[in-house]
């Protein structure tokens, strides 16, 4: 930065000092702002940028976005927004961008739109996406001129030039970043995470076009999202895979008392809930105010038209509950909030209270008169709540019974479960095997201080498919929920009660064995999901190949390891005929000592956690999967065949 003797501008250096260390602070601690420097936070970046342009879109002045991920996985983001102020500003001495992009949260000092967001990981600033970059250049068009500047890590290496003249209606923001290598872990963009929150942002912020371009070699693709229906294509998005009760989607777009508020919702044949929640367009995972409006009015309106329908009376005696009311319904909520307050582990919980009136009284009238106006849906409506009900009623009374027997009290483990001789769940294992010759090889390999081991018999029911009282019917599941011990459901889960914080799911490399994980994941997701969101769910890895010569062996988990294994014992490529390769069809061929050599011994294994990245994405996927419906599986599967290795079919 060179040096001057005018007063204006050692103001500037001045300033410029104060800058540098509030970027630096981001350099340092990186994960305070973005989270984390893996792939997550790399994407955040990308966020961060795209949520400044739907800033504008929803000040109403922008309604294109464009993302482009380069062949060196740099970003470019434009909008036809109004474009990043470039005028000096009265007391900071610098242009509007430079503050923008130099000062941490000076989105503030502008306070151009009442819905920005507080706290949490979103909005913390283009900033931050500067500080984070080891090169980033911005385009501005405004007022007839297109201005340019640019960084490196987040120093003004081009001050703010003119670049010439543009159409006086020509207006927005071009931003180009590179994210630093010296900060993040990846820098692979993956196309697919970007394609589901931009997707996502669409349906959020009705009538924005957004496209996403990959440039990248081998992977070059084009789509735009652009949603008309705002919410309503979110629900029938997410109800692609499914049979619905009623062809209309219930739709309601309004403002009460300076909060606005979206709903869209519609009902499947299936038994699940998949009700998602948003709070200025970020995904309010943990719920929250807002949530809870939503929920009390739908329960008490289906309660009231319940008690005004035309039906017999002993199902007018029952009382539908929350869950009742929304079996099979996929909705989602999304509210425009001026002052949210975040809360929770992760500040995905809204807790404004004024939220929670504003939404139920509006629900509770909007709901009501659309019943009241459309009496069949309003009929589909409570006879899916009133079998929901007896299902639940002949469920509860299953469970009676079995709790009699104690089939599902914890006092009384199965017989199969071979437990582990610890009793603090933290340090304790549950490796759930497929087959029990594999079982027996499991149990008598495993440390029996701290591994449990429950062999399963066959396939275990498909959950999507069946329902509360037919899912707790199941011999195989029964065994499972009891072994944990935390309960399922909702309302009867407690990950308190769970008697193992790892429980690692081990099966066949074949297709077997990958359908089995799949309909324990199912049986996870729907009804233990807590059991996921707490990291407890894991896969074993076992090796495919054993690769060995006189006393030596070793193991492979995939081709190329092999080959390299098998080279190696060979002393080069010419000497391996002298190698012996076996290949593990499952994991009955393994011996005691060799599973738990390769797959259970803590100190060599490899698990992999099971998350849940996008649960809209791992609703859809389920459901695909796993439902009823055969033609979106057969496309689904079509589709991603290229990508599956490793199946021994
Ligand atoms: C501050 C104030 C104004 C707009 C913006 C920032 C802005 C920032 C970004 C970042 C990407 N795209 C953007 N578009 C706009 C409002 C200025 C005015 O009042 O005209």
């Amino acid at each position: 930065m060179a040096k001057t003797n005018d007063a204006a501008e050692s103001h500037y250096d001045a300033s410029g000092i104060q800058v540098l260390k509030g970027l630096e602070a981001v350099r340092k601690r990186p994960g305070m702002y973005i989270g984390s420097t893996s792939a997550r936070g790399l994407h955040h970046l990308v966020y961060e940028v795209v949520d400044n342009s739907i800033d504008e879109a929803l000040a109403g002045y922008c309604d294109t976005v464009h993302v482009t991920i380069h062949a060196d996985d740099s970003i470019t983001v434009v909008d036809n927004g109004r474009g990043i102020p470039v005028d000096m500003h009265p007391t900071e001495g610098l242009p509007g961008v430079e503050l923008a992009l130099t000062v941490l949260h000076a989105g503030g000092k502008f306070d151009k739109n009442s819905y920005k967001v507080s706290g949490g990981l979103h909005g913390v600033g283009v900033s931050v996406v500067n500080a984070l970059s080891e090169s980033l250049k911005v385009w501005i068009k405004r007022d007839g001129k297109e201005h340019y500047m640019d960084f490196v890590r987040g120093d003004t290496t081009t001050k703010l030039t003119l670049l010439g003249k543009v159409k006086e209606k020509e207006t927005g923001t071009k931003v180009y970043f590179k994210p630093d290598p010296e900060i993040f872990t990846d820098l692979h963009y993956d196309y697919a995470t970007l394609e589901s929150r931009l997707r996502e942002l669409s349906f959020l912020n009705k009538g924005v076009s957004i496209t996403l371009v990959d440039e990248r070699e081998g992977v070059q693709k084009q789509e735009t999202f652009h949603a008309k229906g705002g919410l309503k294509e979110f629900v029938q998005y997410l109800n692609a895979s499914r049979k619905v009760l009623h062809s209309e989607i219930l739709y309601a777009d309004a403002e009460r008392d300076g909060i606005g508020i979206e709903i869209a919702m519609q009902y499947n044949d299936g038994y699940n809930e998949t009700v998602f929640s948003f709070v200025n367009n970020i995904n309010t995972h943990e719920g929250g105010t807002h949530l809870t409006g939503f929920k009390s009015a739908l329960t008490s309106v289906i309660n009231k038209h319940l008690d005004k329908a035309n039906i017999a009376k002993k199902d007018k005696e029952l009382r539908l509950s929350g869950d009742d009311v929304r079996e099979g319904l996929t909705a989602v909520l999304s509210v425009k909030v001026k002052e949210p307050q975040f809360e929770g582990q992760t500040k995905t919980k809204l807790g404004n209270s004024e939220v929670e009136s504003a939404v139920k009284t509006y629900v509770n009238e909007w709901l009501a008169e659309y019943l009241e106006e459309h009496p069949r849906v309003g009929n589909i409506v409570i006879d899916k709540a009133l079998q929901a009900a007896r299902a639940r009623e002949a469920a509860r009374k299953a469970r009676d019974l079995t709790r009699k027997k104690s089939a599902l009290d914890v006092g009384n483990l199965p017989g199969k479960l071979a437990d582990c001789s610890l009793s603090d769940p933290a340090m304790c294992e549950l490796y759930l095997v497929e087959g029990d010759s594999a079982g027996g090889s499991a149990k008598q390999g495993r440390d029996r201080m701290f591994q449990a081991i429950l062999p399963l018999r066959g396939k275990i029911l498909n959950v999507e498919r069946a329902r509360i009282d037919k899912i707790l019917s199941n011999e195989e599941i029964r065994t499972i929920i009891t072994a944990i011990g935390s309960g399922i459901g909702e309302e009867d889960f407690s990950i308190d009660q769970a008697r193992y914080h790892k429980i690692i799911i081990m099966t066949d490399a074949d297709v077997d064995g990958a359908h089995i994980r799949t309909l324990l994941l199912t049986f996870f997701f729907r009804q233990m999901r807590q059991l996921i969101e707490s990291g407890f769910v894991y896969i074993a890895q076992p090796p495919l190949y054993r690769v060995a010569k006189g006393k030596e062996e070793y193991y492979a988990f995939d081709e190329a390891q092999r080959e390299e294994i098998a080279t190696r014992l060979g002393g080069g490529p010419e000497g391996k005929a002298n190698v012996n390769i076996q290949r593990y069809k499952g994991l009955g061929e393994m011996n005691p000592d060799q599973l738990w050599k390769t797959t259970m011994d803590p100190a060599t294994r490899t698990i992999l956690k099971v998350n849940v990245e996008d649960e809209g994405q791992t609703h859809r996927l389920f459901e695909t999967l796993m439902g009823d419906e055969v033609e979106p599986r057969r496309a689904f599967i079509e589709a991603n065949a290229k990508f599956v290795s490793n199946l021994d079919i």
